[in-house]
């Protein structure tokens, strides 16, 4: 999460307290509500909800979070709605002979103890199906995530640009 590139060489105490103050100017211009943002439900710490600008026409968008467990029992990702869409679901995106595929997971994703799972471009993802607005490059939508033991939290989805995705845009 760390945006700042520290110079490495030795400053001044005044030097360095403005160095720093200038840093932090800079970390607060950059963090809008669209470059870093994250949500606590019970155990579970949500970070970064992204998704990618829709093309004309699209009828689904993909949504991308890190879901962390600080807890010591498991939970699990279930479901999920959002305004956005007509119904939404929990993808995995796998290779099968060289063919890149994806498939719902209808028992949705386990958030192990301790652990953390990335919803990511080419690997786990949200699916936003049957689209009814497009998703707008540089504007948020909402979402209900459901996890089993946690219950519901409403997260908002920033919007990347189309095929955006690179993370370290996105400070993690
Ligand atoms: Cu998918």
């Amino acid at each position: 999460m760390n945006h700042l590139r520290l110079n490495s060489r030795p400053l001044s105490g005044a030097r360095a307290l403005r160095a720093a103050l200038i840093g932090l100017a800079g970390l607060i211009v950059a963090s809008t509500q669209a470059l870093a943002h994250e949500y606590k439900l019970g155990d579970l710490v949500i970070d970064h909800p992204w998704s990618r600008a829709t093309l004309p026409g699209a009828k689904v968008a993909g949504g991308f979070l890190v879901i962390r467990n600080t807890g010591t029992t498991n939970d699990r990702l279930v479901s999920l709605t959002s305004g956005i869409s007509g119904r939404a679901e929990i993808h995995e995106m796998s290779v099968t002979d060289g063919v890149m595929k994806m498939r719902p997971l209808k028992d949705g994703i386990e958030i192990p103890a301790g652990g953390e799972v990335k919803l990511e471009p080419g690997s786990y993802h949200l699916m936003f199906m049957e689209l009814k607005a497009p998703a707008v490059e540089g504007e948020n939508f909402g979402a209900t995530l459901t996890f089993e033991k946690s219950g519901t939290v409403d997260v908002e989805f920033a919007v990347d640009k189309a095929g955006g995705g690179d993370h370290s845009t996105h400070g993690g």
